[in-house]
């Protein structure tokens, strides 16, 4: 057996023998829908910076600026499709009441691929029937959903934005106020109850496995570390090495699409 092959059946027997899995994201697992990273070589924050866009003072500064970056994102992320690793994971969370996606994407695609587990025809699949795939908790909120700057209003919104003009901009049927995206920028908290969940989750977990994040942005970077001090084990899935590699019990550096397919495959009930 080779040694990736060693490590593959060494990552399997961890998850065969887990009752509780939690499965934590990050841009990775899209890069081969073709949904840009954020640090890699064609990553979002090569051709822009954090501080000028995913902050609320670059808003407040420009709100014209910052949802034109946000439409462009919207409108690649629409054009893009969940891959094989996203519906190998759906796919793992079937049937399984203890086992979580906690993603770090604002994208769609974990969603779409719970939701293709439902066949053309509209029914349920027999393994989706049993149990609806619960949906992944978004820890750092959704490109698809608005809130309002002023009354707080939130809601999904998948209209085209024209940020062509300020005058253009999306605005609250409520109360006519600037709507912003509801993702969390750089400097905001996350969602205290959300991130609770993820943390109870993580702590609760015989195993993380973290597929595709560089490992940098807190506080969910810390979340795997739950697992590990609460006692479990830490599969890292990325084909470069992070922060949590050295951490890991199994390291499968190579590509979500290319491993997590076999890897999960065989344990699917
Ligand atoms: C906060 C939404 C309280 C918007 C994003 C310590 C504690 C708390 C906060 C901090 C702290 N230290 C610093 C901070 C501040 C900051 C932070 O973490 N900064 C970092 C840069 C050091 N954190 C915050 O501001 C957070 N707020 O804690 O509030 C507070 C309040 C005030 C002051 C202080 C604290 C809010 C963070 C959320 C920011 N919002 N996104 C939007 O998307 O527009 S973060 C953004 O980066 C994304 O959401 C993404 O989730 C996140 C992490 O990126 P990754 O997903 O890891 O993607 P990346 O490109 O980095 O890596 C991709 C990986 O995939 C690579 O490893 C690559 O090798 C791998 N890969 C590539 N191809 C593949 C692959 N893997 C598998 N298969 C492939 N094919
Ligand atoms: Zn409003």
């Amino acid at each position: 057996m080779t040694r990736s092959e060693d490590d593959l059946e060494r990552a399997r027997s961890l998850l065969r023998s887990a009752d509780t899995v939690v499965i934590l994201t990050g841009a990775g697992v899209s890069a081969e829908s073709g949904v840009p990273t954020f640090r890699g070589d064609d990553g979002l924050w090569k051709q822009f910076r954090p501080e000028q866009l995913a902050n609320p003072d670059a808003f407040r500064r420009d709100p014209r600026l910052v949802w034109e970056w946000y439409a462009w994102r919207r409108e690649k992320v629409a054009a893009c499709d969940p891959n094989p690793a996203h519906h190998a994971l759906a796919r793992f969370t079937l049937g399984r009441d203890r086992t979580r996606i906690v993603t770090q994407n604002v994208d769609d695609l974990h969603l779409r691929a719970a939701r293709a587990l439902v066949t053309e025809e509209g029914e349920t699949s027999p393994a989706a029937e049993s149990h609806d795939p619960a949906p992944p908790l978004q820890l750092h909120g959704s490109l698809f959903h608005v809130r309002c700057t002023r009354c707080n209003q939130r809601h999904e919104y998948r209209d085209p934005v024209d940020a062509e003009s300020q005058d253009a901009l999306p605005r609250c049927q409520r109360c006519d106020s600037l709507l912003r995206p509801d993702v969390v920028w750089f400097g905001e908290s996350l969602d205290p109850r959300i991130l609770e969940t993820a943390g109870r989750w993580c702590r609760a977990a015989d195993v993380a496995l973290v597929v595709g994040t560089s490992s940098v942005v807190e506080p969910a970077a810390s979340l795997p570390r739950h697992t590990t001090r609460s006692g479990g084990a830490l599969i890292e899935v990325n084909p470069e090495e992070t922060p949590l590699t050295t951490l890991a019990d199994v390291s499968l550096h190579a590509r979500a699409g290319e491993v997590v397919p076999g890897l999960l495959g065989g344990l699917v009930e």
